[in-house]
C-alpha cells in the first residue's frame, strides 16, 4: 500500500522531494499517528537498514568510535512527547508569499519519541573542552545552492548534550519509518524540526561555528535579502483550531465546542482565548499535556445565534508572556509563522438553500 492509499495520509505538497501536511482529521488524536505525520525532505528519502546502520562519532572527541543499531539500544531509553513543527509552517499565509515550500497551517504533528540520550554516547567518546558545537550529518544529499551537500544541522553543545536530546528510534511505539527518518534520528525538544536531522549517520564535535547551507543560507530570520537576524531555534508560541473545520455548517441555537492545540518551544503554555468576529478574547479551557514538550489541548463552548458567516480566532500565550500575533510576522524565507489560527463557518438554519449557496461560493 502505498502512503496515499491510507485514509489519513499526508496530503502532498510536492511529491518528488516528498513533502506532506497532516491532514485535518490526523489532530483529533493527542499524538499525530505516524500514518498521517507531516513530512519535510529537501532531498530524497535513504532506505538504511538497522543492521547495516552505523553511527560515526567524531571530530573533537578523545575517542572517535563509531555504533550499531544494537549496540545504541543497549545505552538506555527514554520516551518524551514531542510537538514537531516545520519553521516555514504557515508560509503560505505570509503576505508577500516568500519563496519556499507553500505549507498551510498543518506542516505539524506530537508524536511519542523513543530512544538513547544523545548525552550518553558522547560520554562514552569524550567530549572535548574546546567544543562549542555537535554537527549531525543525515545520509540524505543533493544540490543546494549551488553547492553538492548532505544534509547538515549543528547544535549548541549544551543543547546537543541536554538529557532530552535524543537519537531517537521509535515513533508511537514502533519503529521510525523510512520518511521519518529510519533507522534513528534527532530530536531535539522545543525547537523548530529542522533540527531533527533524519537518517543520522554522523556526529562530530567542533571548535568553530558551523556554516553549512541549512544552517546560514536557509533557517535564518531575514529582514530582507540580506544580512540575517538570526537562525531558525525555538518554536514560537502558537496554537491550531481543529474542529470546527474549516467552512463548517452549524445551525444557529446549536452549542458546539472549538478546541484545538497550543504549543510553545518547550514553555508550558498558559493561556488560549478565542474571538468570534472580532469581539471579545474568552479564555477556553486548557487541558494537561501529557509532558512538558507535548501540545495542550484546549477548548470552549460557542453557541452560535445569528444565521451568516463567523470567523473564530485562536491565540495561544505561553509562560515567558509571549502571545500570537493577529498578523504573521514577515520574514524574507517565511519562517517562524505564528500568528492567531483563524476557521470561518457559516451559521444557518437546517435546510435553507441560501446558507447552502453561500457556503458554496467560498
Ligand atoms: N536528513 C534530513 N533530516 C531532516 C530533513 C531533511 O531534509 N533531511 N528535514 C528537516 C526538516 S526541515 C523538518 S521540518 C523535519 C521534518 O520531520 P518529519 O519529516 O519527520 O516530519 O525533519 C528535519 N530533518
Ligand atoms: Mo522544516
Amino acid at each position: 500500500m502505498t502512503a496515499t492509499d491510507l485514509p489519513r495520509a499526508p496530503e502532498t505538497v510536492t511529491a518528488d522531494p516528498y513533502n506532506a501536511q497532516t491532514p485535518p482529521a490526523a489532530f483529533a488524536e493527542r499524538m499525530t499517528p505516524v500514518d498521517a505525520f507531516f513530512v519535510r525532505d529537501h532531498f530524497g528519502i535513504p532506505r538504511l537498514e538497522p543492521h547495516r546502520w552505523r553511527l560515526s562519532l567524531g571530530g573533537l572527541v578523545e575517542a572517535p568510535c563509531e555504533l550499531g543499531y544494537d549496540e545504541l539500544l543497549a545505552l538506555g531509553r527514554r520516551e518524551l512527547d514531542l510537538v514537531l513543527e516545520c519553521a516555514g509552517n504557515g508560509r503560505s499565509l505570509m503576505a508577500p508569499r516568500p519563496p519556499g515550500l507553500p505549507w498551510g497551517e498543518r506542516a505539524v504533528g506530537c508524536a511519542r519519541f523513543a530512544g538513547v540520550p544523545f548525552q550518553a554516547i558522547a560520554a562514552r567518546a569524550g567530549v572535548a573542552p574546546r567544543t562549542i558545537e555537535f554537527v549531525f550529518t543525515g545520509a540524505d544529499s543533493g544540490e543546494a545552492h549551488g553547492r553538492r551537500v548532505s544534509f547538515e544541522r549543528s547544535l549548541p553543545v549544551d543543547v546537543a548534550l541536554h538529557p532530552d536530546t535524543l537519537l531517537a528510534t521509535h515513533m508511537n511505539g514502533v519503529p521510525l519509518a523510512a520518511e521519518h527518518g529510519a533507522p534513528v534520528r534527532l530530536v531535539v525538544p522545543g525547537r523548530y524540526a529542522v533540527a531533527d536531522v533524519k537518517w543520522l549517520v554522523g556526529a562530530r564535535a567542533v571548535a568553530e561555528p558551523f556554516t553549512g547551507v541549512f544552517q546560514t543560507d536557509e533557517y535564518v530570520y531575514r529582514a530582507s535579502r540580506g544580512t540575517p537576524d538570526g537562525p531558525v531555534t525555538t518554536m514560537r508560541v502558537k496554537s491550531l483550531i481543529t474542529a470546527p473545520e474549516p467552512g463548517a455548517v452549524v445551525a444557529p441555537g446549536a452549542e458546539l465546542t472549538v478546541r484545538g492545540w497550543a504549543w510553545s518551544g518547550g514553555v508550558p503554555v498558559r493561556l488560549v482565548e478565542v474571538q468570534v468576529d472580532g469581539g471579545n478574547w474568552h479564555e477556553a479551557g486548557l487541558a494537561r499535556p501529557s509532558g512538558p514538550y507535548a501540545w495542550t489541548g484546549w477548548s470552549l463552548r460557542w453557541t452560535p445565534q445569528r444565521p451568516g458567516r463567523h470567523r473564530l480566532l485562536a491565540r495561544a500565550t505561553d509562560a515567558l508572556g509571549e502571545t500570537q500575533p493577529l498578523r504573521a510576522p514577515w520574514n524574507a524565507q517565511g519562517y517562524g509563522c505564528n500568528a492567531a489560527a483563524s476557521v470561518e463557518v457559516l451559521v444557518r438554519m437546517p435546510g435553507n438553500a441560501q446558507g447552502t449557496a453561500a457556503a458554496q461560493d467560498g
